[in-house]
Order: structure tokens, then C-alpha cells, then sequence
């Protein structure tokens, strides 16, 4: 048999854990016009055609918080799966503790830092959601 195109069903999506001196990591809230608007998320999105995930992460936390992530900085951490539509995401999770800038929400409606044992009470997207005891386990 020969081998078959593999349907691209898996809509890859990278996100950071950034965290503070205090142990706590910072979440956003998905605007009103978003999919999953008011959940609280990782932040970070799509990986575009021609993107490694870690560019894709560095652009996204650029333009969704201002701030500069050196790609040194980026530590691979968990992953975690989620049916969307017709296809699966597949969310990449990284953490990083060094970064350039404050953190502003500059596409979400608030930023928060929250430690992870207290993410349990948020509402969070499917993908995000078994992540949260992978981290804390981390951290
Ligand atoms: N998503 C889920 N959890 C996250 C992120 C950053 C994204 N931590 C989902 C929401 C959308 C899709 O991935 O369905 C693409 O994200 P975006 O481009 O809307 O941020
Ligand atoms: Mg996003």
C-alpha cells in the first residue's frame, strides 16, 4: 500500500505559561467576538504555513501582550488535545519566566495571574483545561 496524504485534520495551536516571581501564571480572557469568548485562556494561537511553533508563539505573545519572549527563553512543557468543529486541536504548552516588557491585553478583554491550584474555578477552553494540574506539577 502506499502511504496515504494524512488529512489535516489536527489545527496546531501554541500557548505560553508565562510565570512570575510568585509562581502564578498569567491568563486571558477570549473576547465577546472570539470563539470561546469569556473563557480564560493560555495565551498564544495558530500556527501559520511556514512557522516553527516557538516563532509562532514568540509572534503571538508579541501581539496579543507587547512583550518579547527570547526563543531561549521558551521551554517545551505539555500538550493536550480537544475536538473543534469538524477538526482536532492540538495545544502546545510552553513556559517561559523571562520576558521583555509588561504584559498588556491588547487583544483580550483582561489579563490575570493566577496560580494554577486556583485555575480549577475558572472556566477555560477544553484544551486548556487538563493542562492546569501538568503545570502545576511543573512549577
Ligand atoms: N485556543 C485554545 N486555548 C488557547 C489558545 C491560545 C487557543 N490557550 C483555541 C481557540 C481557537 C483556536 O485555539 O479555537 C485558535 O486560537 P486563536 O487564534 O483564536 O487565539
Ligand atoms: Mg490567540
Amino acid at each position: 500500500m502506499t502511504n496515504a496524504v494524512v488529512p489535516n485534520i489536527l489545527l496546531p495551536v501554541v500557548a505560553a505559561a508565562l510565570v512570575d516571581a510568585d509562581g502564578r501564571v498569567l491568563l486571558q480572557q477570549r473576547p465577546a467576538d472570539k470563539s470561546l469568548a469569556g473563557l480564560w485562556e493560555f495565551p498564544g494561537g495558530k500556527v501559520e504555513s511556514g512557522e516553527t511553533p516557538e516563532d509562532a508563539l514568540i509572534r503571538e505573545l508579541e501581539e496579543e501582550l507587547g512583550i518579547a519572549v527570547p526563543h531561549a527563553c521558551l521551554a517545551p512543557a505539555a500538550f493536550a488535545s480537544a475536538p473543534l468543529g469538524d477538526r482536532h486541536l492540538l495545544l502546545l504548552l510552553y513556559i517561559a519566566r523571562k520576558w521583555v516588557g509588561v504584559p498588556r491585553a491588547l487583544e483580550a478583554t483582561v489579563l490575570k495571574w493566577v496560580r494554577p491550584a486556583d485555575m480549577h474555578a475558572l472556566p477555560m477552553p477544553p484544551a486548556d483545561r487538563p493542562l492546569i494540574g501538568l503545570l502545576d506539577a511543573l512549577l
